[in-house]
């Protein structure tokens, strides 16, 4: 066994990642311990407590990490952080959760990487998996981790989300099929603000793949193509392109097996959406699930909440909650997919955005912007004196600007291309928010 030789692991951060970590540390008999820098939330308090895992909050405590033989380090955690180049001066290994997690479980594993369209594409593969009926759990960067699921008791199979951040800390993880959405700038704060580094990290998931592997990877994406074409993967390639759609029908192979996706069939809309079920599509197929149970949970698949969500129709003007967009490109394809004439919502804290990929569509789809956040200026510089652009400060003004100048046959939307900490707890929040206030207009109508 690969640990063999490790008796005390101790993880750091006790966030959803370290409580996993812990959790599957501990039923596997290592002398486990958790510390966390700041304060843990009461949910992972009271469960460390639960399970009898040692464990101190409120800073890291050099002697008892640096007596590990593993360390485990939460994705959340930057390398720059002190403990972190502490340990590697001391030479004490430090593993991503994914890493740790890997060798207890003989599951097969479907992983997501992107920098857009993990969240969907994830769950619209495990969707198909679990309503075709097979031993399947979903987890890493979003809902539980891969190692709490792991400790729950071993699946036949994973279909993982996996961010940057946790690809950064494998070293022996392989992916039986490896899904790759695409790579635009994002989080260029934890690789030097060098876009190579963060390309570099997303590569990682072909890592280890054999020629019994699969890679499925968004053939219409210069960089992921450039990267490809330079680091020759072993694994069967199956890439998914705007040229696999032909008049409204998106066809996808991988070994002899194919299927034609009627894209009018699906709830989820735009070339984007088009490239998740493609992507999705090919993940089960060479996962090995018949090509009728694809289709049916495709056709039926109604998106995660706060991606395009519609929430409404009032007097004719349709509401759709984009909350998940924050950053330019996701609202790029949220644009793309708008039929109707459009009242933009967008702002929040911005990061770094460049809006000029945005451009092509303000005038001709959008009709209004209205910014809402604590500094609008590079919004309101960038689209003002092209269409009307409003200046609010909180939702409330943003929904009442919006209920005022939208007509009937407008769409309203907001998609931020911004974080939302500026208004908001996190995104979850705003679009939360959002839907709350829409449906109080329509009840008071
Ligand atoms: N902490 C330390 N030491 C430090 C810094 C932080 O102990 O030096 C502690 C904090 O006090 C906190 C804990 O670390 O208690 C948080 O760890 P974390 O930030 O890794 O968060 P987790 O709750 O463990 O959640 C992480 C992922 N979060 C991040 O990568 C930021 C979750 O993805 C993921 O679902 C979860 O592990 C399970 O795998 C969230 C996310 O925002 C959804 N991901 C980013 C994204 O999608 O853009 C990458
Ligand atoms: P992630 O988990 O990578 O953040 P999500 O599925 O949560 O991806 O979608 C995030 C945002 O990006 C949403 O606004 C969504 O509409 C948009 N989006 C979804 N899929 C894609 C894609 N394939 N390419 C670009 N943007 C996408």
């Amino acid at each position: 066994m690969k640990y063999d030789n490790v008796k005390r692991v101790v993880i750091l951060g006790g966030g959803e990642s370290g409580y996993g970590s812990a959790v599957l540390a501990q039923s596997k008999g290592f002398d486990t311990f958790l510390s966390d820098a700041g304060t843990l939330s009461e949910k992972y308090r009271s469960l460390l407590l639960a399970e009898g895992i040692a464990f101190e909050e409120g800073g890291h405590t050099e002697e008892l990490i640096t007596s590990a033989d593993l360390v485990v380090k939460s994705p959340g955690i930057p390398d720059k952080a002190p403990m972190i180049v502490r340990l590697r001066e001391l030479g004490v290994p430090i593993v991503s959760e994914i890493e740790f997690a890997f060798p207890f479980s003989k599951g097969k594993t479907i992983c997501i990487t992107g920098s857009n369209g993990k969240t969907t594409t994830t769950t619209l593969t495990h969707r198909i998996l679990a309503e075709a009926g097979w031993d399947v759990a979903v987890g890493g960067n979003i809902g539980e981790s891969y190692a709490l699921t792991v400790a729950r008791g071993d699946k036949e199979w994973y279909v993982l989300e996996l961010s940057s951040f946790q690809l950064d800390g494998c070293h022996d993880f392989r992916a039986d099929v490896g899904v790759l959405m695409n790579i635009t700038p994002d989080h260029l704060d934890r690789y030097g603000y060098n876009f190579q580094n963060y390309v570099d990290s997303k590569m990682r998931i072909i890592r280890n793949q054999s020629s019994d592997d699969h890679f499925i990877y968004l053939g219409d994406d210069e960089v992921v193509g450039r990267e490809v074409a330079k680091l020759h993967p072993a694994a069967t390639l199956s890439p998914f392109a705007k040229g696999n759609i032909v008049e409204g029908v998106a066809r996808v192979e991988v070994g002899g097996r194919s299927l034609a996706i009627e894209l009018d069939k699906l709830h989820i809309k735009g070339l984007h959406n088009a490239y998740n079920a493609m992507a999705a599509s090919l993940a089960a197929l060479a996962a090995g699930v018949e090509e009728e149970q694809i289709l049916s949970t495709l056709y039926s698949f109604e998106g995660v909440e706060h991606r395009l969500e519609k929430v409404c129709v009032i007097d004719g003007v349709e509401w759709i909650n984009d909350s998940k967009a924050t950053n330019v490109d996701s609202v790029w394809y949220a644009l793309e997919s708008m039929t109707r004439p459009t009242v933009w919502i967008a702002g929040g804290t911005d990061k770094g955005n460049d809006y000029e990929p945005l451009m092509e569509f303000v005038g001709r789809k959008v009709k209004t912007l209205v910014c809402m956040g604590v500094n609008n200026s590079k919004l309101i510089d960038n689209f003002s004196g092209i269409v009307p652009v409003y200046n609010t400060s909180s939702l409330d003004e943003a929904v009442e600007v919006c209920r005022q100048v939208a007509q009937s046959g407008d769409t309203v939307l907001l998609s931020p291309a911004c974080a939302s900490f500026d208004l908001f707890r996190n995104y979850e929040e705003r679009g939360r928010l959002f839907k709350e206030r829409v449906r109080e207009l329509a009840t008071k109508r």
